[in-house]
């Protein structure tokens, strides 16, 4: 192919995959966070669901690729389904829209011993009712997916029935699928440890399929990249569950050693290549419904700044995985060419493929440079000069 073609071709190829690739915001991602052992507050930070409501369309009015917001219901449906119209305003005042609805399973006194594996049929009762609202808030929302972490699990080993609290998870989760409508998604999230140290109750990707299944065909897995094991092969894990039809959705973060919450390619740029490598490699029906999210807190960086980071470094990891020659290479590996096959993978990967997506937001009436933007807007200095005293008030009422 003469070079003009070539350069023009992979133009086309990486403005497709961006006219399409959209990545959701979390509304905790603006709000501060912490760790264990203390939190660092930061003056612009969101205090409150219009705050968040707020940044995220920012966020979405710099990268054109954020148009949803996930909601954590306790944090910012308080009220529930009585939140909803609220919701709604902010929608229409933002332009941006209700993404995935997260149920809270973890923070109630009576979830000490779980929520939906709780040996205690009452406490399961609660974890349902909460589910259901849950689905009923999606449905008024006409959000698509409700996305489920469940915290259950034990510390000690003989102190709970494993397997019983199996039997108790596919009760609840069957009836929370019998409550969806049609366009509704259950996505079912798994981790290995944390908050749980002996045995989490679903710890990991075969356990959360399972329970997928079990639920109903509205039900598939939800892949949190910091939500494994040391060493992973997660594209692997990606590449089975598109296999098996069962791939819901990401949480997109990095990580160092366990759930760091970092920013997305932060540490590992080339896995999360290797994650959109294998989803470009499956039939578009498999997933043109997969939910891209970003799940992540920052306790030391912008929240602002980060969120921006994430968004550009993904579209940028999307477009580098896009440019792969996938038909040549899939004769490479037929043929056992292995260094070829390698070459070909690593030469996508090692483009730089900036100029090209600087290209696009420009043909698209977006700024150039998103970050360089956000600086330039003086947005986050106006949000922290509006929102630092009750910030500090933070501070002290958490002393
Ligand atoms: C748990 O670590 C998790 O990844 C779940 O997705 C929660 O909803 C989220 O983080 C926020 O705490
Ligand atoms: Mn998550």
């Amino acid at each position: 192919m003469p070079k003009n073609e070539a350069v023009q071709s992979k133009q086309e190829q990486v403005w497709s995959v961006l006219d399409r690739f959209r990545i959701e915001v979390p509304s905790w991602g603006f709000a501060n966070t912490g760790t264990r052992f203390g939190k660092f507050v930061q003056d612009a930070a969101a205090t409150t669901i219009e705050e968040k409501f707020a940044d995220a369309g920012e966020v979405n009015r710099l990268t054109g690729a954020s148009p949803t917001v996930a909601l954590h219901v306790l944090w910012d449906l308080p009220n529930g389904t009585a939140d909803v119209e609220k919701i709604r305003a902010l929608e229409k005042e933002h332009g941006v829209k209700a993404g995935s609805i997260n149920p809270n399973l973890f923070q109630s006194q009576e979830y000490k011993f779980g929520s939906i594996a709780n040996p205690n049929a009452a406490v399961r009762k609660v974890a349902l009712d909460h589910l259901l609202e849950s689905v009923e808030i999606g449905r008024s929302l006409g959000s698509k997916d409700i996305s489920i972490w469940v915290s259950d699990g034990s510390n000690y080993p003989g102190t709970q029935s494993i397997s019983r609290r199996i039997g108790w998870m596919e009760e609840v989760l069957g009836a929370m699928h019998a409550a969806t409508s049609e366009g509704q998604r259950l996505l079912i999230e798994y981790k290995p440890f944390e908050p749980a140290f002996y045995h989490t109750d679903i710890a990991d990707w075969g356990m959360a399929l399972h329970l997928a299944q079990k639920a109903g065909p509205r039900a598939k897995v939800l892949v949190d990249t910091g939500h494994h094991a040391p060493g992973a092969n997660i594209e692997q894990i990606v590449a089975w569950l598109l296999y098996v039809d069962a791939l819901g959705g990401f949480h997109f973060n990095d990580r160092k050693y366990a759930d760091d919450d970092l920013t997305l390619g932060s540490i590992d740029p080339y896995q999360l290549f290797r994650i959109f490598h294998e989803i470009l490699s499956a039939p578009a029906a498999k997933t043109d419904g997969i939910a891209y999210m970003i799940d992540q807190s920052h306790n030391l960086k912008g929240k602002m700044e980060a969120m921006v980071q994430s968004v550009v470094t993904a579209q940028e990891l999307f477009a580098r995985a896009a440019l792969i020659d996938r038909d040549t290479l899939a004769k490479l590996q037929d043929e056992c060419r292995l260094v070829e096959a390698e070459e070909l993978f690593r030469d996508s990967f090692w483009s730089d493929v900036r100029p090209v997506v600087r290209a696009w937001r420009e043909a698209r009436g977006l700024p150039v440079d998103p970050l360089q933007e956000l600086q330039k807007s003086g947005y986050v200095e106006q949000i922290a000069k509006g929102r630092a005293q009750r910030n500090k008030g933070a501070v002290s009422s958490y002393a």
